[in-house]
């Protein structure tokens, strides 16, 4: 029989098609991983008793949250509540933490968190404080990492939506916030189709104690009202800078889908921060009326106290030449992120079909040149052909965000294709895609936009999930997932899920940061004021219809567990010491029918919940947390008698009995 010799290659391609169908089914469930699923999943095995190599903190969202997780193992380790009430942990709940979410609106329990950021030191991630941006009423807070708790939200004036924000300096000398929303300045009942007369975009300048951290805002700066989105700081050769996006630079106030569509170049604004601090110095600005809130937590009380401050200074671009210039940039750019040397700043334009990627010496060449094209509000807008540094072509559809691995190489994500593409910083070439499933935002690469990133792992931050768990209904979870980048190929590793969307997430070697994690808070340095650090102190007073309980808590009882006396109408102040000096043995406190969350006080805490009884009868309370073996036996029980009783106010534990 003859045989055409075609049939042979065609037997060949259908031979090799099944082998790759099988190859790829067979070894990864996603199909997309080159790795094999047993690689894969021992290079994410954190074995039962060991410690990941990073952490990786998480936004939350819309849950106001950071979520703790570690990495490879994907395993979550904390949620931390920061712009929310949170049940499990009392935060928001007790009297202590309540100050904390204190607005120039009042107690406002909720925001939408999108970016955390890592204090830097010469431009390193040094593992001492995480700062967050709250979206929807503007705030930044700052999280310290010795506690893994909130210690500052501070309140940004004069903005409507703090997008590109808290993004450091390489010294954390400050962190940045800017208007998402163009909004009146200063804020009035105006017809809204005044928009480009009336409203304006504020960007500000918190400066953060070196030793503290402390934040205070330093300034802020007066600019037209376009969307600022993203922003980073420079660093090496551009510290001293920084770069935020703006699209709707068309000012439109409607219909923005198309309204803030128009314009083929929007804006990055570069602000040089040194010139603002000589204008500053100068007395070049401008003492303007803001009211906004700053709440600190004071660890030695255990205890937060809210500011309501009135001013800031701000300084206007025309008054300030060599402050502010723009930087064309196409178009309708999301992401701005800077390079490890500092010296590349790329622009991820969403609707753009190429990445524009600016150079910071061209610009400064630009500047000395005045290679200008035109001038909007005293800002000088740079000649587009003369700061660009280079574009990666086509590199994918939608590109928002771009992180860096510390060799040379940048990763950008593409929502609408889906996809992390890897290219060349200097030659712009592609050099690697993998698919995200799906929809991927941000991405992480511990240090990733900083100097130093140390890239070894990517965490893509995903918005859709659809089918990659089991469902649970309408709502899915957001999730993340995890890639191998040390070498050439990326490599999927592991899909796991997070709290809340995760918009960005930033990562850092756990070395940098467990050591200083504090186990417990020493008894003898408790200054809340109603503290109570031995049980023969323990006590009720009352004053009036205001009762004070000072109560302590060691394994396994309460001091006092029985009190009577209480009257209905009284505003009880239950205040609960945890004696225990050993690591990992907090305390809970509950009271049947408190319209409020437990306590959940760690050793050497002092944490109050309010309480105002409604009814007569007798309450049991008891501890929330499993502690000891006689966790069950911890309890007590209140007496509340009706308002006009003459039941004296009485309190024990045991034999011991008081009576006032
Ligand atoms: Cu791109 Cu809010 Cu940074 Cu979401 S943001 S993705
Ligand atoms: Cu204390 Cu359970």
């Amino acid at each position: 029989m003859k045989v055409h010799p075609l049939s042979h290659l065609f037997a060949l391609l259908v031979g090799l098609a099944l082998l790759v169908g099988c190859n790829t089914s067979s070894t990864s469930n996603s199909g997309s991983s080159g790795l094999l699923a047993d690689d894969a999943a021992s290079a994410v095995y954190v074995p039962p008793g060991e410690y990941d190599e990073f952490y990786g903190f998480m936004s939350g969202g819309f849950s106001g949250q950071v979520s703790v997780y570690g990495i490879p193992s994907g395993r979550l380790l904390k949620v931390i509540p920061v712009f929310s009430v949170d049940a499990e942990k009392g935060y928001g709940f007790n009297e202590e933490t309540k100050p904390l979410l204190n607005t120039s609106f009042g107690f406002i329990p909720w925001d939408d968190a999108h970016h955390p950021e890592l204090s830097q030191t010469d431009g390193t991630t040094d593992g001492r404080w995480l700062f967050i941006n709250g979206n929807n009423t503007p705030r930044i807070a700052r999280i310290d990492l010795t506690t893994f708790e909130t210690a500052e939200i501070i309140e940004i004036p004069n903005s409507g939506g703090n997008h590109s924000s808290p993004f450091t300096t390489e010294n954390t000398e400050y962190v940045v916030a800017g208007t998402r929303f163009g909004v009146p300045y200063p804020q009035a009942d105006v017809s809204i189709d005044s928009y480009a007369e009336n409203f304006k975009g504020m960007l500000t300048y918190v400066k953060v104690d070196p030793e503290s951290g402390e934040m205070s805002i330093a300034f802020q700066v007066l600019l037209p009202a376009f969307d600022y989105d993203l922003a980073h700081s420079g660093k090496g050769n551009s510290h001293g800078w920084t770069f935020f996006t703006s699209y709707n630079t068309e000012e439109s106030h409607s219909l923005m889908e198309v309204g803030a569509s128009q314009n083929d170049k929007d804006f990055i604004a570069a602000i040089n921060w040194k010139k603002a601090e000589e204008y500053l110095a100068a007395g070049n600005f401008h003492e303007m009326p803001a009211r906004y809130a700053h709440n600190t937590y004071d660890e030695a009380t255990h205890s937060a106290t809210s500011e309501m401050l009135e001013s800031v200074p701000v300084l206007i671009p025309e008054e300030c030449p060599g402050l502010v210039y723009f930087l064309p940039t196409p178009k309708s750019p999301h992401g701005v992120d800077v390079d490890p040397t500092g010296e590349y700043i790329v622009g991820n334009g969403k609707l753009s079909a190429d990445l524009t990627v600016h150079s910071f010496s061209k610009m400064q060449d630009a500047i000395a040149n005045s290679a200008f094209d035109g001038e909007i509000a005293g800002v000088p807008v740079l000649d587009f052909e003369s700061v660009v540094g280079g574009v990666v072509k086509e590199p994918g559809l939608g590109p928002l965000h771009t992180e860096f691995d510390g060799n040379g190489n940048a990763y950008t994500t593409f929502f609408i294709s889906s996809e992390i593409v890897k290219w060349r910083v200097g030659t712009w070439e592609v050099l690697d895609r993998v698919p995200c499933y799906y929809s991927v935002g941000h991405l992480m690469i511990p240090g990733g936009d900083s100097k130093n990133p140390e890239g070894k792992y990517m965490v893509a931050l995903n918005k859709i999930t659809k089918d990659r768990y089991l469902l649970t209904g309408p709502e899915l979870c957001h999730a993340a997932q995890l890639y191998d980048i040390s070498g050439d190929k990326m490599q999927l590793l592991l899909d796991f899920p997070t709290v809340g969307e995760p918009h960005y997430a930033q990562g850092i070697s756990a070395e940098r940061v467990q050591p200083n994690s504090k186990k417990i808070y020493p008894i003898e340095e408790n200054e809340h004021p109603y503290r109570c650090t031995a049980e023969k102190d323990t006590r009720v007073e009352r004053s009036g219809n205001v009762v004070h309980v000072y109560m302590t808590t060691i394994r396994s009882h309460f001091a006092p567990d029985n009190i009577e006396g209480i009257k209905v109408g009284d505003q009880v102040y239950f205040h609960v010491t945890n004696l225990e000096q050993d690591f990992d043995v907090p305390h809970g406190f509950a009271v049947m029918g408190a319209p409020t969350a437990e306590l959940l006080i760690m050793p050497g805490q002092t944490e109050t919940m309010f309480w105002e009884p409604q009814e007569e009868g007798v309450l049991p309370f008891y501890c929330t947390d499993f502690c000891s073996a006689l966790h069950q036996e911890m309890q007590g029980y209140i007496r509340v008698s009706a308002a006009n009783s003459d039941v004296a106010l009485k309190w024990g534990l045991g034999e011991e009995e008081e009576v006032q």
